[in-house]
């Protein structure tokens, strides 16, 4: 095992802080989470913000003038500040809650895409997207009319930055949407020069920030991105919340995409007129208790620090993909550990995905098999399907060779 090193904070500390894992899992095995990329655990702050709202201030927000429904607009509206400074936006207005990245993306498409797409226009996306960043816009080219363009791969598993270069001079590009970290490779995207060359081409820029907010520090302006998206539930914060930040222009310019309570200013029989930012885009009764739970996750993200779980999680990754390596038989996707996320994504000569993550999980090793949302992705490495170990703060060095130990097992039962 390795050293533990690298470490800034109390990893056993933190790690008594998420009940799942101290609880036995398949009898007397202990768990070994590492489905992290497809959702955190949670700590025990953010399970008692939200049970503090159920039980001592269950109240609906911007509606009532009763001291319930003032605590719980404050917390909610506490939330959303917590979350401007986490990603730096430079404005309250320009965080909006959704229910998750998906819903963020599908957001921009419907507000902002119908009202500037049209046939002629095009939009660049990656071959790496997942079918999230990849769908919203097939649905909208299909009514609108516009053309989607995607950067290819490089064979490191990077894409081809030329490729993206040329694209934006050839053609006339609208949009950029890319994903910041990918789910499958790893790949970290160089996102703010891909902002900067979309600028200069007169295009604004989407990025896909489900994996990467949960584990980097993130500052919007510094990255000079339009449209920054992600999920609360992968960032310790409870499913059914995300957020889509967006530059206050352009949320300004763009028509709402749902109608209901709450995103109006007037409702008259003729017509309606909006709310002000960021209620615009928060039409109906919000996700309450989920905006407090990320907020509480929030807080737990700062008292770490952004930077020491990037560092931790950089070395942890470093060593996964060295062990990984050493294993006979297995094709460890994506590029060098330098340019990689918290994400290991493999195959197995000789080992179905699903097979190797069923073999895993009677350890109590967690991990994920499948093409993991991202088709096209798989279909362009010539796979149906990986299996993906990935990883997260409370992750640790010993859980890594317990990973390693069992993919020796699974290649004794194969006889490989
Ligand atoms: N974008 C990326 C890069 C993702 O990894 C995911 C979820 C999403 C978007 C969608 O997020 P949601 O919260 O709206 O569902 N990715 C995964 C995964 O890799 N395994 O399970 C979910």
């Amino acid at each position: 095992m390795a050293a533990l090193a690298t470490s800034h904070y109390d990893l056993d500390a933190v790690r008594a802080d998420f009940p799942v894992l101290t609880e036995a899992h398949h009898d007397d095995v202990p768990l070994v989470y590492l489905d992290n990329a497809a959702t955190s655990q949670k700590p025990r702050q953010v399970i008692d913000a939200l049970v503090a709202y159920y039980q001592r201030y269950n109240a609906n927000v911007h509606r009532g003038i009763h001291k319930l429904s003032e605590e719980a607009t404050q917390a909610y509206e506490d939330s959303r500040t917590k979350i401007k400074r986490f990603i730096n936006a430079s404005s309250r207005r320009e965080v909006i809650f959704t229910s998750g990245t998906t819903e963020s993306i599908n957001l921009v498409a419907q507000a902002w895409g119908r009202a500037n797409l049209q046939a002629g226009d095009v939009v660049v996306s990656t071959v790496m997207e997942h079918h999230s960043n990849i769908v919203p816009w097939q649905l909208l080219a299909a009514e609108c009319g516009f053309s989607i363009r995607y950067v290819p791969l490089l064979s490191d598993g990077t894409l081809d930055f030329d490729a993206y270069t040329s694209l934006l001079r050839s053609e006339p590009v609208k949009l950029v949407t890319v994903m910041h970290v990918s789910n499958v490779l790893g790949t970290i995207n160089p996102i703010a020069e891909m902002a900067r060359q979309a600028h200069e081409a007169g295009a604004l820029i989407l990025v896909d920030g489900a994996q990467s907010v949960p584990h980097m520090p993130i500052d919007v302006q510094a990255l000079d991105v339009d449209f920054y998206a992600f999920s609360g539930h992968k960032m310790l914060g409870p499913t059914g919340i995300g957020v889509l930040f967006g530059k206050r222009q352009h949320l300004e310019a763009m028509p709402p995409w749902m109608g209901g309570g709450d995103m109006i200013s007037t409702v008259r029989l003729e017509g309606s007129t909006w709310n002000e930012l960021p209620y615009k885009f928060e039409a109906g009764t919000p996700i309450i208790a989920g905006a407090i739970g990320l907020g509480a996750a929030v807080d737990y993200l700062n008292a770490l620090g952004m930077d020491c779980i990037h560092a931790y999680e950089k070395a942890l990754t470093a060593y996964a993909v060295e062990r990984l390596s050493e294993v006979p038989q297995l094709n460890l996707l994506g590029p060098d550990a330098a340019r990689r996320g918290a994400v290991t994504a493999f195959t197995f000569a000789g080992i179905h995905p699903h097979d190797l993550a069923q073999l895993l999980d009677q350890q109590g090793i967690a991990i994920r098999a499948g093409h993991h949302c991202a088709m096209p992705l798989h279909e362009q490495l010539g796979l149906a399907a990986s299996a993906r170990a990935s990883f997260y703060l409370y992750n640790t060095f010993s859980e890594v060779d317990a990973l390693i130990e069992g993919l020796y097992k699974a290649r004794q039962a194969f006889a490989l």
